[in-house]
This record gives structure tokens, C-alpha cells and sequence, in this order.
């Protein structure tokens, strides 16, 4: 299997750590998606990151799409619940912590990508309203990790949007803005898995 995209975007971040604590052996192919795009389109003519490439040759690209293809691999190590209540509740929980890493990535995307003369500050402020909104909901129920504990994917894509929020915008997470978030991803980057896809390499 072949893992394309940058660590430091949420999403491939995910599937690597996924990856990595679900046993699959991959290789890694660090393309970026805006500075590596004809080397990138060799493998995802629609430059998304991530893009999974499988032993056969099928791609796979959307990281949800990914992790639910990589539970059914392995059933016995599903990251998320395979059926009824428990599996809507995570997917529900799951995607309020997607939607805040895609705002986040949107802040980027219209603070760094876009030259300063096309900058539109109620977008800009947009994505950052929705950032707090989305950080406030998911350390309302943050619960710190026992000991040992094996993780689901509900505390994955939680600690690596809450990893990529202190990247990009770090200045909203100062003053213990949100507590249990920041103890639960302290927990997780110390982790072998978290500490094998690393945001900044
Ligand atoms: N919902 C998608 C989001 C993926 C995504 O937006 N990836 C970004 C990189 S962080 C990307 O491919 N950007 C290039 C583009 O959208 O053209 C997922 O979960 O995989």
C-alpha cells in the first residue's frame, strides 16, 4: 500500500496513524498537493490528499473513505463501531472534529494560499469562528486516555485536529483554552503511532 500526501495536512495524518496502529505496513510518499502536483496526479489525477494507493493498484482518496475500507480489513482492530447506535454516535462525533480540521484547513487556505490583495476578512473570520465553535464541542467531551488504553478513531481524528489547530492557528489555544483537548492530545503525540507520522517532517 501506498500512502500519498503531506503529515501535515489532518487528513493523511489520520489514515497514517490509523494505519500504523491497525498493523498495515505502507509505504509513505510525502507529495504535497500544491508543490508536487505532476508527481502527485501520477497517482490521483484529482490531486486529493490523502490518496491510498492499494497493492492491486485501486485508489482510494478521502480519508473516510480510507479508514472504513481499512476497518473492514481488519475487523478484529475496527477503529470505529461496525454497526448500530455506537457507530452513528462516533461517525456523528467524528465529523464535528472533520469539520473543524477542514475550517482550519480552509483558514489556510485563505490566509496563506491566497496572495494578500485577495484576502476577504469576513472569510478569514468565518473559518476562525468555526474553528473555536468546532474545538469548544469536542473538549466538551474529551476524556483522557487510561493506561494502555487502545484508541478509536473518534480520539484519533480528535488529537490530530487539535495538533493541526496549534499549528496554524495557534494563537487560540492559549490561556488553557481548551483543556481536556489539550491534555488528551498531549497523551496521544506521545504515542508511537502519533509519533511515526509526524505533522512538522
Ligand atoms: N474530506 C477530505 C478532505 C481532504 C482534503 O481537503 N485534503 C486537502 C489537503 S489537507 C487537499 O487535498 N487539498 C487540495 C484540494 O482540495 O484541491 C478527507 O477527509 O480526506
Amino acid at each position: 500500500m501506498k500512502l500519498i500526501g503531506m503529515y501535515d495536512s489532518p487528513f493523511v495524518r489520520r489514515v497514517a496513524i490509523s494505519l500504523h496502529i491497525q498493523g498495515f505496513t505502507f509505504q509513505h510518499l510525502p507529495l504535497s498537493v500544491f508543490r508536487n502536483i505532476d508527481a502527485f496526479r501520477l497517482y490521483n489525477p484529482l490531486l486529493k490528499a490523502p490518496s491510498l494507493v492499494l497493492g492491486d493498484g485501486t485508489l482510494l482518496s478521502d480519508s473516510s473513505l480510507i479508514l472504513d475500507y481499512l476497518d473492514e480489513q481488519v475487523p478484529e482492530r475496527r477503529l470505529i463501531p461496525p454497526s448500530g447506535e455506537a457507530r452513528w454516535t462516533a461517525l456523528r462525533q467524528i465529523n464535528q472534529a472533520i469539520v473543524t480540521a477542514e475550517k482550519a484547513v480552509s483558514y489556510v487556505y485563505e490566509t496563506v494560499l491566497r496572495p494578500p490583495e485577495k484576502h476577504f476578512a469576513p472569510m478569514q473570520e468565518r473559518a476562525r469562528g468555526q474553528v473555536q465553535t468546532g474545538l469548544a464541542l469536542l473538549d466538551e467531551r474529551a476524556v483522557a486516555l487510561l493506561p494502555g488504553q487502545h484508541l478509536n478513531q473518534l480520539e484519533i481524528t480528535t488529537a490530530v485536529t487539535y495538533r493541526f489547530v496549534a499549528h496554524v492557528l495557534p494563537e487560540l489555544l492559549t490561556d488553557g483554552a481548551y483543556p481536556r483537548l489539550a491534555a488528551l492530545s498531549a497523551q496521544c503525540e506521545a504515542l508511537p503511532a502519533f509519533l511515526s507520522a509526524p505533522l512538522e517532517s
